[in-house]
C-alpha cells in the first residue's frame, strides 16, 4: 500500500459531539405527504457524471447545446429524480466525485454558497455548466471531524474562488436539476492508490465516518457516487458528440466485465461484490478506483440487499450504470444463474489495454 505523504491527522481534533441535533433538523416520523421521514442515510446512488448526459439535457445552466443523445441513462436518472423527490426527500445530498482530486487528504467542501462556471477541460465544447448551490455547512464540518477522528488525513476546503469540478456538478445536476436540497461535496484523495491498483480501505473508513456524521447531526441524507464502471474510452469523439450510431462498449471485454459487476448488485451479494470490485478495477481501468462507490456502500454498512439498476449505458465508449440502494425497501433480488461465478473467463484472451483512461 503506498503512502507517499506523511501528514498529521485532520484540520483539528475535537472533543466527541454530544450535542442533541440543531431546531432546523426535521423530527423523527411522518414527513410531508404522511411518508416516513426519519433522519440518517436514506438512500445511496452511484451516479455517473459524463459532461454529455448534462449535454444531451439542454439544461439552461449549460452553455452548450445538443440534439439529445444517451437517453436510457438519462431515463434512468430521470426515475431516480422521481424517487428522490417522492420517497426520499433528503435534507442534504452528500456527493463523492473523481474529479476534485486531493494529493494530501480527503477535503470536504465547507463554502456556503459555491457558484461560479464548471468546464469540463477534456469537453469544454459540452460543459460550460453555471452553478450557484448551498452546503451543508455543519454537516459537511461534522464529516470532516469524524473522518479526522478515524485516522484519516481530513481538510475542511473554506475558499470560495475554487472551482467545483465536473463530476461533483454532472452527478448533483442529475439527481437534483432544481439544486433546492443542501449539498456537502467530499474530494478524492488519489494518494492511498496513486502507486497501487486499488487501495479502497481509507474510502471505506470516510464512509463509515460519513455515516457516523450523518448520525450526529440528525440528518436525513442521500449519498451519492459519482463514478463510471469501466473506463477504457475513445481518444476520438464524433463529429455530432450525440452521435448514437458511434456509441457503444469499448470492448466485449469491458462490457462483460460491467455485467458481472451488475450481476452481484442485482443479485445482493453486496459481501462478494466487495471483493470483486478490486479485480473489476484492474480489468476495466475502472473509475470505481477512485473510491466512490467504496465509500457509499461502506456508509451503508455493505448492505447484504439487491440494488436497483435503473440503467446501463456506454459514453465514448466508457460504462456507466445508475443504480439505487434502499436497505430500508430493497428492490427485488435477481438471482445470478446457478453455477455462476463472477469474473469472465477471458483472462488468458490475447488483447492489450489500449483505449485512453482520464
Ligand atoms: O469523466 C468522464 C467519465 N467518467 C466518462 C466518460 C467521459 C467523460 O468523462
Ligand atoms: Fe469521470
Amino acid at each position: 500500500m503506498s503512502r507517499v505523504f506523511h501528514v498529521s491527522v485532520g484540520d483539528r481534533r475535537r472533543a466527541p459531539q454530544t450535542a442533541p441535533p440543531p431546531a432546523a433538523v426535521p423530527a423523527s416520523g411522518p414527513g410531508p405527504g404522511g411518508g416516513d421521514h426519519r433522519p440518517g442515510i436514506v438512500a445511496g446512488y452511484l451516479a455517473p457524471h459524463p459532461p454529455h448526459l448534462i449535454y444531451a439535457e439542454n439544461p439552461p445552466q449549460n452553455e452548450p447545446r445538443s440534439r439529445g443523445g444517451w437517453e436510457v441513462l438519462r431515463w434512468a436518472y430521470q426515475e431516480a429524480r422521481r424517487r428522490l423527490r417522492e420517497r426520499h426527500r433528503p435534507d442534504v445530498l452528500v456527493v463523492h466525485a473523481p474529479h476534485w482530486i486531493t494529493m494530501v487528504g480527503h477535503h470536504v467542501n465547507c463554502v456556503p454558497n459555491p457558484r461560479g462556471l464548471s468546464v469540463e477541460p477534456i469537453f469544454p465544447h459540452l460543459l460550460r455548466y453555471r452553478y450557484d448551490f448551498r452546503t451543508d455547512v455543519e454537516l459537511a464540518t461534522a464529516i470532516a471531524d469524524c473522518a479526522a477522528d478515524a485516522g484519516l488525513v481530513t481538510r475542511r476546503m473554506t475558499n470560495p474562488g475554487v472551482r467545483v469540478d465536473y463530476a461533483t456538478i454532472g452527478a448533483l445536476h442529475l439527481l437534483n436539476p432544481d439544486w433546492d436540497v443542501p449539498v456537502v461535496s467530499l474530494s478524492a484523495n488519489n494518494n492511498p492508490y496513486f502507486y497501487a491498483d486499488a487501495d479502497l480501505e481509507q474510502m471505506e473508513r470516510l464512509g463509515a465516518a460519513t455515516r457516523r456524521a450523518v448520525e450526529e447531526t440528525g440528518r436525513r441524507a442521500v449519498l451519492a457516487a459519482s463514478n463510471s464502471l469501466s473506463h477504457l474510452h475513445w481518444d476520438r469523439e464524433p463529429e455530432l458528440p450525440e452521435d448514437m450510431a458511434a456509441e457503444h462498449p469499448y470492448d466485449d471485454h469491458q462490457y462483460r466485465w460491467d455485467m458481472d459487476l451488475l450481476t452481484l448488485v442485482r443479485a445482493g451479494r453486496t459481501r462478494e461484490l466487495r471483493a470483486f470490485l478490486p479485480r473489476h478495477i484492474e480489468a476495466t481501468a475502472a473509475e470505481v478506483k477512485a473510491g466512490s462507490l467504496s465509500w457509499l456502500l461502506s456508509a451503508l454498512g455493505w448492505p447484504e440487499v439487491p440494488g436497483d439498476v435503473l440503467g446501463y449505458g456506454t459514453i465514448i465508449g466508457t460504462g456507466n450504470a445508475v443504480v439505487e440502494w434502499d436497505p430500508a425497501n430493497p428492490a427485488r433480488a435477481h438471482p445470478a444463474p446457478p453455477g455462476w461465478t463472477p469474473g469472465p473467463d477471458d483472462a488468458g484472451r490475447d488483447r492489450a489495454m489500449t483505449g485512453a483512461r482520464s
